[in-house]
């Protein structure tokens, strides 16, 4: 078990305070049904809305990454190369970014529910695709007088977003964290509470700091869920590898296999995390983005920027036989 998640409880929801207020006013009427597992969580207590979710199992690896596979498919994920899961390619989801430019018919840039982090704004402009690589950059400039009243000022970030939805799969990206204070993040969310009624709920297979004296070697993986049938309450279960390099030095490949029962997570193919899953069965859109994080990471420091977190690739694959179990662990 993993002890570090305690460290946890303060690590920010990527969604801001309105967007919060919006969900928790969208479910203000809810039933005591779900559409989903037939409306009952594992854990929750009997005679009480609550759930616990310090009953929830995780591990985390405590030290360096043992050997990584050898890639022999480039059409399997990292992780499984003997294909135990017989995966499948989901189109809907999966870039090489070998084009001249953004697939428009898969992606969509930026968030129709959230302007950024402040203070920086989601500039469009700052996604794009280049040398067989999508980018992501963070810059120091003015922004519009419009988001200034808003709040925004002097930083641009970058976001984008699948028009798919998923949920169980296996995702696999090769990246590279942008070399400042500014985060880079793979992640899950949806802003439709007509999609999953009741519930909402959100994955960040990763949330990187480039550069920090405290940060830059953390790979941070957290569950949020804000709202379920049984209540609406912003809760978190996270922790962090400690990692022997920096993210922002090279691409590696990072794997997230999102299973019924448990959500996987491997660095270069190896396995550095797994959390017992509980609430997370929700199909949501695939985003990557970066952000301020002044109360999390700090501020960048403006000489380190423009900065551009880069994605060689998301693969993505849909399981054809049930989650298998985890050698050796
Ligand atoms: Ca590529």
């Amino acid at each position: 078990m993993n002890i570090a998640a305690h460290a946890f409880v303060q690590l920010p929801m990527k969604t801001s305070p309105r967007v919060l207020f919006n969900l928790i006013a969208a479910g203000a009427v809810f039933a005591a049904s779900s559409v989903l597992l037939g409306g009952q969580v594992p854990g929750a207590t009997v005679g009480s809305n609550q759930f616990n979710e310090k009953t929830i199992k995780q591990w985390t690896l405590k030290g360096p990454l043992s050997e990584s596979p050898k890639r022999l498919a480039e059409s399997l994920p990292l992780a499984d190369q003997q294909n135990r899961g017989g995966w499948a390619k989901f189109e809907p989801m999966w870039d090489e970014f070998n084009g001249p430019a953004l697939d428009t018919n898969r992606w969509i840039v930026g968030m129709s529910w959230w302007k950024g982090r402040q203070p920086a704004w989601f500039n469009p402009t700052n996604v794009f695709v280049r040398d067989g690589q999508l980018h992501l950059a963070m810059r120091k400039e003015t922004v519009p007088a419009e988001l200034q009243k808003q709040g925004y000022h002097d930083y641009t970030s970058a976001a984008l977003h699948t028009r798919a939805r998923s949920s169980y799969g296996y995702y696999e990206v090769k990246a590279r964290a942008m070399n400042s204070g500014g985060s880079s993040s793979f992640w899950f969310q949806q802003e439709d509470p007509k999609a999953t009624p009741r519930w909402a709920t959100e994955v960040d297979v990763f949330e990187l700091c480039g550069k920090n004296n405290t940060h830059d070697q953390r790979y941070y993986m957290t569950l949020h869920v804000t709202q379920t049938p049984q209540e609406k309450r912003h809760w978190q279960v996270g922790s962090y590898w400690a990692a022997p390099w920096r993210f922002a030095e090279n691409f590696h490949v990072y794997g997230f296999e999102w299973g019924r029962d448990e959500l996987r997570w491997h660095v270069d193919g190896v396995l550095v995390h797994t959390v017992q899953n509980t609430h997370w069965h929700q199909p949501l859109f695939l985003i990557f983005d970066s952000e301020t994080m002044p109360e999390w990471f700090g501020m960048p420091g403006d000489a380190d920027l423009p900065s551009t977190f880069s994605v060689e690739y998301v693969r993505t694959w849909v399981g054809q036989k049930p989650q298998p179990g985890v050698p050796g662990r």
